[in-house]
């Protein structure tokens, strides 16, 4: 975010294009899962098939109608916006770890081992563990979800994703009364994750929430997209998903959740704390000081000369998360 000169120009979407071997590693992902009985990591429903038709070559309508879940009763869960394709949510990527063009993630991260795989779950709570990946996917019931995902740098999606309420799992580990904050760690493995070599950021990729926020029915643990499990570009095998915020604050491939008094120090705050806050919420209002945040460009709609969408307040999640925010200056807390 911090270096924004793709070849293609920053945030120009790339050809809409299958990568066959991604599409490839995610099969043979599900496969894995579903041999394993973790087959819950992968549910659909009726209100992402029609959509899903886009992407048949990856899906295999035998297994997932046996996989059928349900939707989601979480007030805003849905919204009825055309779904971005399943080629552009895993080919136009922000996966720094993988490299930093857009299009390195859907190249690179074949590398990523995602079995096996475990989140240390962890600090001032009573019952701190390390959960295996399957054992996380069991912790509560999958639902469909379609969020707007609104990246800082001024383009959008809408995904359908697969998870339930962060909150489901912090109930279980019962936070103590000091835990006033959730941090989010990724994983951080030069051996597979040639980006984390370089210096653009400091590893581990760092992401954190006041606790209010990730108690919020909206902040998503995500296991899968399109009724898949996730693609390894786009956070596999667990990652957040926090809809009301700007996409960096959705940490990529979790290996651990940590609950703490104080405030994380988080990736983007740390190497640019003028042009990335803590908070981070979608804000019209306030601008990156070196560009505005009242528009988007919604990915896969027309080319260049595309009509840019306004953005809205809390990525239009207002009515759900306005309270969290209640008599806050979010010109200070951006
Ligand atoms: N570990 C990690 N998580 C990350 C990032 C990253 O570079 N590393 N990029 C963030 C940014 S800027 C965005 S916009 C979203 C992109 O998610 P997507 O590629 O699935 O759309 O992931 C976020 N999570
Ligand atoms: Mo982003």
């Amino acid at each position: 975010m911090l270096i924004r000169t793709g070849k293609n120009g920053p945030g120009h979407p790339l050809p809409s294009e299958i990568t066959p071997r991604a599409v490839l590693e995610g099969r043979r992902d599900l496969m894995k899962l579903m041999a394993t009985g973790v087959a819950g990591a992968a549910v659909a429903s009726w209100a992402v098939r029609d959509a899903r038709a886009q992407a048949a070559q990856v899906i295999r309508p035998g297994k997932l109608a046996a996989l059928a879940g349900v939707r989601s009763n979480v007030p805003g869960a849905i919204t009825m916006e055309k779904l971005t394709s399943y080629q552009d949510i895993t080919t136009y990527n922000n996966f720094y770890e993988f490299g930093t063009e857009k299009s390195d993630p859907a190249e690179n991260a074949h590398t990523l081992k995602t079995s096996p795989w475990s989140v240390s779950v962890e600090g001032l709570i009573k019952k701190p563990a390390r959960y295996t990946l399957e054992d996380l996917v069991k912790l509560s019931a999958q639902e469909d979800r379609i969020y707007r995902h609104r990246c800082v740098e001024g383009w959008s999606m809408v995904i359908p994703w697969v998870g339930y309420s962060l909150g489901e799992l912090i109930k279980k580990v019962e936070p103590l009364g000091g835990a006033k904050y959730v941090e989010f760690v990724t994983l951080d493995d030069p051996k597979t994750m040639p980006g984390v070599r370089s210096d653009v950021l400091d590893w581990p990729y760092v992401e954190g929430l006041r606790m209010d926020e990730a108690m919020h029915p909206l902040a998503l643990l995500t296991f899968g997209l399109y009724g898949e499990v996730l693609p390894n570009q786009d956070g596999a095998p667990v990652r957040m998903v926090v809809p009301w915020k700007y996409g960096f604050k959705s940490g990529k491939s979790l290996v651990k959740i940590r609950f703490t008094d104080t405030q994380p120090v988080t990736s983007w705050n740390k190497a640019a704390p003028h042009e990335y806050g803590f908070y981070s919420n979608v804000n019209p209002n306030v601008d990156h000081p070196r560009w505005s945040q009242a528009t988007e460009r919604r990915i896969g709609e027309g080319g260049l000369f595309a009509k840019r969408r306004k953005t809205l307040m809390f990525n239009g999640y207002e009515p759900e998360v306005g309270q969290l925010y209640a008599g806050m200056d979010l010109r200070k807390y951006f």
